[in-house]
């Protein structure tokens, strides 16, 4: 987030675009709702009727995977105009003139037809976004998972740049993190194109630092990233360490994903519970959970913050960090860390952005009102940052990005005559290895289901309650049919988050050009009536479980 979170009660025009706030982030939802009781302008930009749009002035239900044409024609109108922040422009950002000759042809009228959100709203929205001075844009996974996600974001980016909207209070452009600690991750460099604090590993200079400061040779290529992966197992790949990851319910088309890891040689895992992919472990290294642990997590508005051990781990569960420092020892390393405060500091050592923050700060001190620390911040003098780009865009200029829109790869078809999507609900947790335990949880959703439109479900026979099918190109599964308005028509929604129903049985592996993620938010899929499936049985999904006590 170039924000922080307690800035979004401030906010006077919250653009909030392919994130289901109100389930996925309770607490900023909290923050957005506060101030929308205050007055603020809430605009969601969203397939599904999503619980937010029921406090928003405007909900732009465009067509999944449309984003690039609803936010360009927003751009066309804000240059029509003349709404753009010229001085900002100027000052502060390259590459404007590129943007400016894409976006002419991204008429409002021509992206109605193709989003489905009529010109008037566009034009309304660009408006209101481009003409109040705390406009906010908060993005999620309808952003991100698609094969275009990295083009939806520099088109977000660009409407950012060209109203001038950054480097100050309550406004900027928001990403809201998915895990926890996800963004701890990331800072450490756990991706295969930066080390600790986004330095890039192909940058000679970087390079030769850490070459120096690890006494190691180090390769200046990025490394495969998830997506790559996945596909190279069985091939390239004949060994994996898995940590945190339940690679079975959560990676794309995973039914291929499955037969290669018949070839995999060995699979490690790292985990608190005994999860699906513990199928094809040979290993399994129990973790502890986050209240049995010391450390630091990062939250998504980059603030570092102290966890403490609150109860003993059980069994022989020990912490993330003295396992993997066990099996360095085993490789050979003389790795001697005494605790998480001195591993935090071997981070931090030589990268910039959070120079400044140690273990004795984060214990002692309060900053900006909050404890924890914001980066960058590069001394031990810094308070940290509330909001990055503050009197000046941090890489110097900011780069406008033009890009043309580009279908999602599989869209429907004869065959294959609706879309599907899918997601995550309030009650669970991504692969549920987590929630499918709590009694209360499950009571609340207890099982797989699909929300289909009245209008498709009656064409296909199917009411309320019943057994469906759900197939696509890669697979089946079953699940309980909800008939619900809150899906445009000829769309289907589905969570990821049932074993026994995977949805990742159904989604495409198609991964975005840049960074590979999957584009789990669009693809080809039918959906029949199973016979004889009375409401309320349990059916298998496409692969064999036991049976036994919810998991
Ligand atoms: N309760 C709960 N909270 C969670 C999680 C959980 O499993 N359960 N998971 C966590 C994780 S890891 C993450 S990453 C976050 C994810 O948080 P979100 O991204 O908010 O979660 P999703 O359910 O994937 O919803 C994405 C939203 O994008 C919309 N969408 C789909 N396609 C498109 C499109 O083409 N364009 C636009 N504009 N919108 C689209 C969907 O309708 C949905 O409202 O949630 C985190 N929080
Ligand atoms: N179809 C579809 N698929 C998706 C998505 C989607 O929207 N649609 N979203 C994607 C996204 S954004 C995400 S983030 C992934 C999430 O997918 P996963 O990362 O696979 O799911 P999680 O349930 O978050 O957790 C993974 C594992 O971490 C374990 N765990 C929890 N705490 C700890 C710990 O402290 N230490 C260790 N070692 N293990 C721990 C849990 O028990 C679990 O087995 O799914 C992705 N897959
Ligand atoms: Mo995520």
């Amino acid at each position: 987030m170039t924000n922080s979170i307690p800035e979004i009660r401030d906010v006077d025009f919250l653009f909030v675009i392919g994130s289901n706030t109100s389930e996925a982030h309770p607490i900023i939802a909290m923050e957005m709702k506060l101030a929308v009781a205050r007055g603020a302008t809430l605009v969601v930009a969203d397939p599904r009727a999503i619980w937010m749009t029921e406090i928003a002035e405007k909900h732009l239900q465009l067509k999944p995977g449309t984003d690039v044409w609803l936010l360009n024609a927003m751009a066309h109108v804000i240059v029509e105009e003349d709404l753009t922040d010229q001085a900002f422009v100027e000052a502060h950002t390259e590459g404007f003139g590129d943007v400016r000759r894409t976006v002419a042809k991204y008429t409002p009228e021509e992206a109605e037809r193709v989003t489905g959100v009529s010109a008037e709203e566009i034009r309304w929205a660009a408006r209101r976004y481009a003409t109040t001075d705390k406009a906010g844009i908060y993005y999620t996974l309808g952003i991100t998972e698609h094969s275009h996600g990295t083009d939806n974001v520099y088109a977000l980016a660009n409407l950012v740049l060209m109203t001038g909207h950054l480097g100050r209070r309550s406004t900027g452009l928001n990403p809201l993190r998915g895990q926890n600690n996800v963004q701890g991750a990331n800072d450490a460099g756990a991706t295969p194109v930066f080390y600790p604090g986004y330095q890039r590993v192909d940058d000679p200079e970087v390079q030769a630092k850490y070459e120096e400061s690890w006494g190691v040779e180090l390769r200046p290529e990025p490394g495969l990233n998830l997506n790559e992966m996945m596909k190279a197992v069985g091939k390239e790949i004949f060994g994996l360490f898995v940590m945190g990851e339940d690679v079975l319910l959560s990676e794309p088309n995973v039914l291929r994903l499955e037969k290669a890891l018949n070839a995999n040689e060995f699979l490690v895992m790292q985990d608190v519970f005994i999860n699906e992919t513990a199928r094809f472990a040979d290993v399994i290294f129990p973790a502890t959970v986050f209240a049995e642990k010391d450390g630091v997590f990062v939250n998504s508005e980059r603030r570092v913050q102290r966890v403490r051990k609150a109860v003993d781990p059980p069994g022989k569960a020990r912490a993330d960090w003295k396992i993997l420092i066990d099996l360095a020892k085993a490789c050979g390393t003389t790795w001697s860390f005494d605790g998480p405060g001195e591993i935090y500091a071997e981070m931090v050592r030589d990268a910039p952005k959070f120079a400044g923050i140690s273990y004795e700060r984060l214990e002692n001190e309060v900053n900006h009102g909050y404890t924890g620390l914001q980066w960058p911040c590069a001394t031990p003098e810094d308070p940290g940052s509330e909001y990055l780009h503050k009197g000046g865009v941090l890489r110097g200029k900011g780069l406008f990005t033009s890009v043309d829109y580009r279908p999602s790869m599989e869209l429907p078809d004869e065959e294959y005559g609706l879309l599907l999507s899918t997601g995550r609900t309030l009650y669970h947790y991504n692969s549920a290895t987590q929630t499918r335990r709590e009694p209360g949880l499950i009571a609340k959703q207890p099982e797989a289901f699909v929300e289909i439109h009245p209008s498709d479900a009656r064409k296909r026979g199917i009411e309320d309650g019943d057994r469906v099918e759900i197939r696509t190109r890669r697979g089946a599964v079953q699940a309980q049919a909800i008939l619900s308005r809150q899906v445009r028509p000829r769309c289907i929604w589905t969570p990821l988050h049932f074993s026994e129903a995977r949805a990742n049985v159904l989604t495409n592996d198609a991964g975005d050009t840049v960074t590979g993620t999957a584009e789990y938010k669009v693809c080809a899929a039918e959906v029949s009536r199973v016979e004889g499936g009375a409401e309320g049985e349990h059916f298998p999904g496409s692969f064999y479980r036991e049976s036994g006590p919810p998991r």
